[in-house]
């Protein structure tokens, strides 16, 4: 008998990005990255490791789409794709070899009964656009990025099922932009951090419209993938919710305003003073391109009283998984209802990603590698009761989606974290299904725990 039951077509999905998995870094024809670059500057990632192999997913793509149909079952899959491997130069010539990947790997899905849900844009931008045109602080890079769009449009838009824009604008202007620790490294001032979110939003407007404008395939649907700053209340008075419902709106609306609303926040203008970014008329317009679905990651959140007491310091209440990123499993029902309360509005939400490092090891069970990760499922397990409170009480949430399929390149912090619901041993590429991957499966076979 299900204690926790979900609704009949719910998606069930894993997600990956191309930088974190492929490896394959100079193979047919795929022109550097900026995490290629960055990745080789000293001390930058943890080891000085690098994504130039990762988990070879490029070379073993089939058997490992296979192997997802066969020990998770997972109904959709969440990838991302190598703007490089597409288009060497960030513009201009497209390579035929790395079009045909992806084009491989969305037949494999279906073949597998899998859907695809493809993200244009998961970090790995060009390196030819960085030193060209500064990346993000060009306008034009927005624009080039709706040129790309169009091309994955034409050439996958029959068989996708979902399309997200960018992943995470706002850790690309932050860790990319502002502090530096992601590529390209750079710690620009406010007025240039700003000019930047303005273009990422435009692009994400412009990648819409051109995804629009390409696709072939009835029914399928475009989205941005916002990874929300997130706040629970710590108790449901209904003060402390509506305290908390502010914080988050604060810390969100400079993103989701635009997009969802048409209009950067009043107040965040006014304080921004001379700040604001230079903008153009109709770009407002263009940023909140009507799309079809709202994407949301979310790992953790930070619990919230009313009055004068705030932010509650939870760090010494709660497990921390190995990114030290507190346990709080009621993320998942807060965030979704207040980006419905919020932004959302009659729009179907969807988390693309939700997951936890831990320090994973294989274990020898007579003679078969095992991976026991008990911390995952029981992290798994009280965040899909968040999912499932909301969907119990109307909120628009119709999937989910485990960060991560395997086990991959954790950007600065390198190969250590270990995401994965299939465990990767880095030395042979051998590929160990993790305990909560058999069940992650069954959650999806009886649709409900
Ligand atoms: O690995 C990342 C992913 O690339 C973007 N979202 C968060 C994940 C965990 O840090």
């Amino acid at each position: 008998m299900l204690k926790y039951r979900f609704p009949d077509g719910f998606t069930w999905g894993v997600s990956s990005s191309s930088y974190q998995i492929e490896g394959a870094a100079s193979q047919d024809g795929r022109g550097p990255s900026i995490w290629d670059s960055f990745c080789r500057e000293p001390n930058r990632i943890a080891r000085d490791e690098n994504g130039s192999v990762a988990c070879d997913h490029y070379n073993r793509m089939e058997s490992d789409i296979e192997l997802i149909a066969k020990t998770i079952n997972a109904n959709a899959y969440r990838f991302s794709i190598a703007w490089p491997r597409v288009l060497p130069e960030g513009e201009g010539h497209v390579n035929p070899a790395g079009i045909g990947f992806y084009d491989r790997l969305v037949d494999k899905l279906l073949e597998q009964g899998i859907k695809p849900v493809c993200t244009c844009y998961h970090w790995d931008l060009p390196l030819a656009l960085q030193k060209k045109h500064g990346g993000w602080q060009s306008r034009r890079v927005a624009e080039l990025f709706a040129e790309y769009c169009e091309i994955l449009g034409t050439h996958l838009g029959d068989r996708v099922d979902t399309w997200c824009t960018l992943n995470e604008p706002e850790v690309v202007l932050t860790a990319g932009y502002r502090t530096g620790v992601h590529a390209p490294g750079l710690m620009l001032d406010e007025k240039g951090v700003r000019q930047v979110t303005h273009h990422l939003l435009l692009a994400h407007g412009l990648g819409t419209q051109a995804l629009r404008k390409s696709i072939t395939r009835q029914g399928a649907r475009i989205g941005l993938v916002h990874n929300s700053t997130s706040y629970s209340p710590l108790t449901e008075s209904a003060e402390d919710i509506s305290a908390t419902r502010e914080v988050f709106h604060c810390e969100n609306s400079w993103l989701l305003s635009p997009v969802s609303h048409g209009v950067y926040p009043a107040e965040l203008w006014r304080e921004l003073d001379k700040n604001v970014p230079e903008t153009e008329d109709g770009d407002l317009a263009v940023i909140a391109t009507s799309t079809d679905y709202l994407g949301i990651n979310t790992y953790f959140s930070t619990a919230m009283v009313s009055g004068e007491r705030g932010e509650i310091p939870f760090e010494k209440h709660y497990p921390r998984t190995l990114m030290n990123w507190p346990v709080t499993p009621d993320t998942l029902y807060w965030t979704t209802r207040f980006v419905h309360e919020l932004y959302g509005g009659k729009k179907p939400l969807m988390i693309t990603e939700s997951g936890s490092a831990w320090p994973d090891k294989p274990q020898s069970d007579n003679g078969t590698s095992v991976v026991n990760d008990l911390a995952r499922i029981v992290y798994l397990r009280e965040h899909l009761k968040g999912i499932h409170r909301a969907i119990e009480e109307g909120l628009p949430l119709e999937g989910y989606f485990v960060w991560s399929i395997m086990d991959n390149f954790e950007w600065s912090a390198g190969y250590e974290k270990r995401f994965g619901l299939i465990y990767i041993d880095y030395e042979n590429q051998k590929r160990i299904p993790k305990a909560s991957a058999e069940w992650y499966r069954n959650v999806i076979k009886w649709n409900g725990f």
